[in-house]
């Protein structure tokens, strides 16, 4: 599966594309089934209904641990790095890794846990994370990881859409020099989810918790309990493996579903190739396991290759903002894998923590989650990488279960500010706003994917036609990214970024229409419109536009953005608090009610100059008042 050459990347393009089946087949034998599959791939993207490798069966475990024992067993499988550089990191082989994995699906399955159950995970970046991911994988449980940012309503949301029966905390989180109540939001949240049955808690930062009687346990107590004997549950490639929430237009967060076969078949491909993997390699991804990149690029394709993979439960900028350079020089880093936003605000604090730490041990580097802007770009390139590591722009989705643009590094000739081309298997395709093809180089449009790889999405859990309705029916047959794309004179293409209402700030997406639910719960608000504008380091600001009952005086005004602030925080989790809060008495809405966005993004850019048409407005003139208020 491993391509070294760009005259190999071609060929296997084109392999991939003329005969799919027989490309992904290849690939997929290199994996350890227990039974092979009787047919590579079924498709229409109508209902949409994907089936990858049907008949086959695996656990996806025995193929990131059991399958490297023997070869492997004593390498390092995890490296984990502390919050706190004083206190010491840990370093799991994949012998341990296994057993402790084992282990905790003892755990489980003592408290009732079977195949096909949901287990939410909230949890902070410890290694007991990814033994908890794997340990549901072991015996076939649906993992649905939340992150660790977000709010009890927020977790309660996604308990009950998949209706959880266990949930995996902790006491508390670090994260740089504060200390996160992990336990206590998930008590918060569990006053409204009656399916979950058990609590397990590790101990982690020793925050004073309560434990529920009959419901909630000690991690630690229940590892006592158990063995390390536990064989893997034998599953079927399509059934699911996870379950990880993603923000759309909508109001509601959803389940994106991945299954077992697809999932790990990708994930590997795309992690041995983007990134060039060599066996020994020390792989850092910044992520969060929380989000897609850290699933599919901390855990399981880094696992499945038998490589060592750095979990860090820190920020960049703690205890200093020489962090990332600190782990690369003490781990000997090879592949550093990190996203835009965290380039940027390492970049406004000089060179000083860069150069006194020794970089040499990188090889490649990464960035994902967000357009990597040209300076972004020649900073990494130039002083992290010093101008001799590839720049592996990689594009994808929690959707595409891995990369599907992006240069495979030192093969692809890269460009900055490109996620250059598609990877094998990966059939791109440019459409207008009627679903016509855009054809030919040096045009844009909106992204969409003509052709199923196997890490595609399956459906969004509980609600199929939702999955249809989001990413199948804007352009009927094609999977629509919901991302805008320029395709230049060489074929390569750059993401220009969504073009529907969800923002993505600081490499996260987010919804307008959720935070706009979150600010209107505020008792003094009677609407409002959230938009995105550019921010030096997040990439995108939060811009909400409020209209409240009363017409606040400066005084109350600013109590007023507090509360709301604090309203946001509450419903969602901090990440999702706007920037910039603008109180108005009236929004741009045209005569059938539908707010004109286009306006309110353009005032919050500050470019007030070319509004465009306004005259289909209901009242043009509130158009003034808000360009006179803007922030
Ligand atoms: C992996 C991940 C997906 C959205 C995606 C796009 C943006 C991700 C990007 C990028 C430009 C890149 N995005 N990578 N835009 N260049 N290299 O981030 O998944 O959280 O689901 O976000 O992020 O807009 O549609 P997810």
């Amino acid at each position: 599966m491993r391509i070294r050459t760009f005259n190999e990347y071609q060929e296997a393009y084109k392999h991939s594309v003329e005969d799919p089946e027989s490309f992904w087949a290849e690939i997929a034998q290199e994996f350890q089934w227990r039974k092979p599959w009787t047919k590579t791939l079924q498709w229409n993207f109508d209902e949409p209904n994907v089936k990858w490798f049907t008949g086959g069966k695996l656990n996806i475990t025995e193929n990131c641990l059991d399958r490297h024992l023997l070869t492997q067993g004593d390498q390092p499988a995890i490296i984990w790095e502390p919050n706190d550089p004083n206190e010491a990191s840990i370093t799991l082989t994949y012998r341990m890794l296994h057993d402790q994995v084992c282990r905790f699906a003892n755990v489980l399955k003592r408290n009732g846990v079977v195949k096909g159950d949901r287990v939410c995970i909230y949890m902070p970046m410890v290694p007991e994370l990814a033994i908890a991911v794997l340990a549901c994988a072991r015996i076939g449980a649906v993992h649905s990881v939340v992150f660790g940012g977000f709010s009890a309503q927020s977790i309660a949301d996604r308990i009950n859409d998949a209706q959880c029966k266990v949930v995996v905390t902790a006491d508390g989180a670090y994260r740089g020099n504060k200390e996160i109540p992990l336990k206590s939001t998930v008590d918060d949240a569990l006053i409204g989810c009656p399916s979950v049955r058990k609590v397990i808690v590790l101990t982690r930062t020793r925050t004073p918790v309560s434990m529920l009687k009959g419901r909630d346990i000690w991690w630690e107590q229940e590892l006592k309990q158990v063995t390390a004997d536990c064989p893997a549950e034998e599953m079927d490639a399509e059934d699911m493996l996870f379950i990880l929430y993603t923000s759309g237009s909508t109001g509601k967060p959803k389940g994106v579903v991945h299954t077992c076969g697809g999932y790990m078949v990708y994930a590997a491909y795309t992690f041995q190739n983007v990134f060039q993997y060599e066996p020994g390699d020390i792989h850092f991804c910044t992520a969060d396991i929380g989000w897609i990149t850290g699933h599919s690029y901390i855990v399981y394709g880094p696992l499945a290759c038998g490589a060592t993979s750095i979990i860090f439960e820190g920020t960049p900028t703690y205890p200093d903002y020489g962090r990332f350079w600190d782990i690369t020089d003490k781990h000997k880093v090879n592949i550093l894998y990190t996203a835009p936003t965290a380039i940027r605000s390492l970049m406004g604090f000089g060179l000083d923590k860069v150069e006194n730490h020794d970089l040499s041990s990188l090889r490649v580097l990464g960035s994902v989650g967000e357009p990597i802007n040209e300076e972004a770009w020649h900073w990494y390139d130039d002083h992290i990488g010093k101008n001799r590591c590839p720049i592996v722009d990689t594009w994808w989705q929690t959707e595409t279960g891995g990369i599907l643009i992006s240069p495979l590094a030192s093969i692809t000739k890269t460009k900055p500010t490109y996620a250059t081309l598609p990877l094998p298997g990966i059939q791109p395709i440019l459409v207008d706003e009627n679903g016509k093809e855009i054809e030919g180089n040096g045009v844009s449009g909106n992204l969409c994917m003509k052709f199923p790889w196997p890490g595609i999405l399956r459906t969004t859990y509980g609600d199929h036609e939702r999955c249809r309705q989001t990413y199948f029916a804007t352009y009927p047959g094609l999977y629509f990214t919901g991302d805008g794309c320029l395709r230049d004179e060489d074929g390569y293409y750059r993401i220009t970024g969504r073009v529907d209402d969800v923002l993505n700030v600081s490499g996260h997406r987010i919804g307008t229409a959720e935070v706009e639910n979150a600010i209107n719960m505020h008792t003094g608000v009677v609407e409002s419109a959230v938009v995105g504008y550019p921010h030096d380091i997040k990439g995108q600001g939060i811009y909400a536009y409020v209209i409240t009952d009363q017409q606040p005086s400066d005084h109350d005004a600013d109590l007023t953005k507090r509360d709301i602030l604090a309203t946001v925080t509450r419903v969602i989790g901090p990440i999702a608090k706007p920037d910039k809060i603008q109180f108005v008495t009236g929004l741009p809405k045209t005569r059938s009610g539908k707010i004109m966005r286009r306006i309110l993004r353009k005032i919050a850019e500050g470019d007030t100059s070319n509004l465009g048409d306004t005259t289909t407005l209901l009242d043009p003139a509130v158009v003034d008042e808000i360009k006179e208020g803007a922030l």
